[in-house]
């Protein structure tokens, strides 16, 4: 009889907690990087910030490329530490975020967790897709609390 009603109790805090914790974390969206182009070469990211921002913080992005096989390009996921390195596709001080494998499958996942600039580039062929290939992208997650939906 005790050990059924503290069971009921906990069941009960369970509910409550979900109830309180569930609408918190739905919240943040997950977004497939390029949607049906993917992670590739020749795409513009960054019109396709400007199309599905603002971004807020947890939101997720999903990185999804092939592994490099003999008809397709390798690609590959590095942040850049700043705006110079950023605009000239310079890799020397970037940091690698996912391999050239990483994007197989169901892709790879990156969470926006800090509120700050988020300078993704494709590192392969020593910054060319970048440069070239538009392989790049800025985002700034804005606070979660201020997402209105
Ligand atoms: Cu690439």
């Amino acid at each position: 009889m005790e050990a059924r009603s503290s069971a009921a109790l906990v069941a009960v805090a369970v509910v409550a907690l979900l109830v309180v914790l569930v609408p918190e974390t739905s919240r943040a969206e997950r977004f497939i990087v390029g949607d049906a182009a993917r992670w590739t070469w020749g795409y513009n990211y960054t019109d396709w910030v400007i199309r599905k921002g603002p971004f807020f913080q947890n939101d997720t992005l999903v990185f999804m490329y092939d592994p490099p096989n003999a008809t397709v390009h390798a690609h590959s996921v590095y942040l850049m530490r700043n705006a110079a390195d950023y605009q000239s596709c310079n890799l020397k001080a970037a940091k690698l975020v996912a391999n050239v494998m990483q994007g197989a499958g169901t892709g790879f996942e990156f969470v926006l967790k800090k509120r700050k600039q988020h300078y993704f580039v494709c590192g392969e062929r020593g910054g060319i897709h970048c440069t070239m290939g538009n392989m790049k992208f800025v985002v700034k997650p804005k606070s979660s609390a201020c997402r209105d939906d």
